[in-house]
């Protein structure tokens, strides 16, 4: 699948649109410039989830802004670099406009991927392992199509403007707070575990901590975190060998 020079890039968790325009800004050029690095050697993109704060599709109306990051993604897709998107929790109602407009291969749940030699399990990972019951119950609402004909109705300033206070209301990242790893309480570690004892993968790739980790699980499988684009600027890639956690300048 993979040529030596050509490398296969994840990231994850932009949370473009937060904290505020000027904020994300900044932080959109910094992925744009990421972007435009790696595009040389990139053989195929996948981000991660959350790469916005908050999306909706609209069936003819797109939300402002994001013109930069979504002329760079048109770039790709228009050179023949696939770009792989998964879902979030806090941008699962990316429909099918990105898919339509820019070429995207849209996933909502974690799929298995080869790489080569290497069997990787990916996903946001929002909503896996035990616990969470909370979010559990949130998801199945907001994954309700009842639900989003609803909202989709609302007028999309009034709309946008609720979503964006809930979005921010639950994230601590932006008050900069940097979560901590917990190792073996970790619920993707605990859900890594327990599909290793059907099959064996030797990455599972998430992002959703906001973590930037490769944790060891046992001598030939680790759980890479993607970290995040507010705190750690960090990615994986694939080089045609074996999976690195990286961190852009
Ligand atoms: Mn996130």
């Amino acid at each position: 699948m993979s040529s030596p020079s050509k490398h296969i890039y994840f990231a994850s968790d932009f949370h473009l649109g937060a904290p505020d325009h000027s904020a994300s800004l900044i932080r959109e050029r910094k992925v744009v410039a990421w972007l435009k690095s790696i595009k040389p050697q990139c053989e195929a993109l996948y981000l991660m989830g959350d790469v916005f704060d908050f999306w909706f599709d609209y069936k003819t109306v797109v939300p402002t802004g994001y013109t930069r990051l979504l002329g760079q993604l048109a770039d790709f897709s228009d050179e023949g670099i696939p770009v792989f998107y998964f879902t979030g929790n806090h941008d699962m109602w990316v429909f099918d406009y990105f898919e339509k407009e820019l070429g995207f291969k849209i996933f909502r749940k974690p799929i298995e991927l080869q790489l080569g030699q290497l069997n990787c399990l990916i996903g946001h990972g929002d909503g896996l392992g035990p616990g969470d019951k909370n979010y559990k119950r949130l998801k199945k609402v907001f994954q309700n199509k009842i639900c989003q004909f609803l909202f989709r109705w609302i007028h999309p300033d009034i709309g946008i403007r609720i979503a964006r206070t809930w979005s921010m209301h639950g994230n601590r990242q932006y008050l900069g707070h940097v979560e901590r790893f917990l190792g073996e309480n970790e619920w993707l570690v605990q859900y890594a575990r327990q599909k290793l004892r059907e099959k064996h993968y030797d990455y599972f790739i998430f992002g959703h901590r906001h973590i930037p980790i490769n944790y060891p699980l046992n001598n030939k499988s680790n759980y890479i975190n993607l970290g995040d684009w507010i705190n750690h600027f960090t990615y994986a890639k694939y080089n045609g060998e074996t999976i690195e956690l990286l961190q852009y300048e």
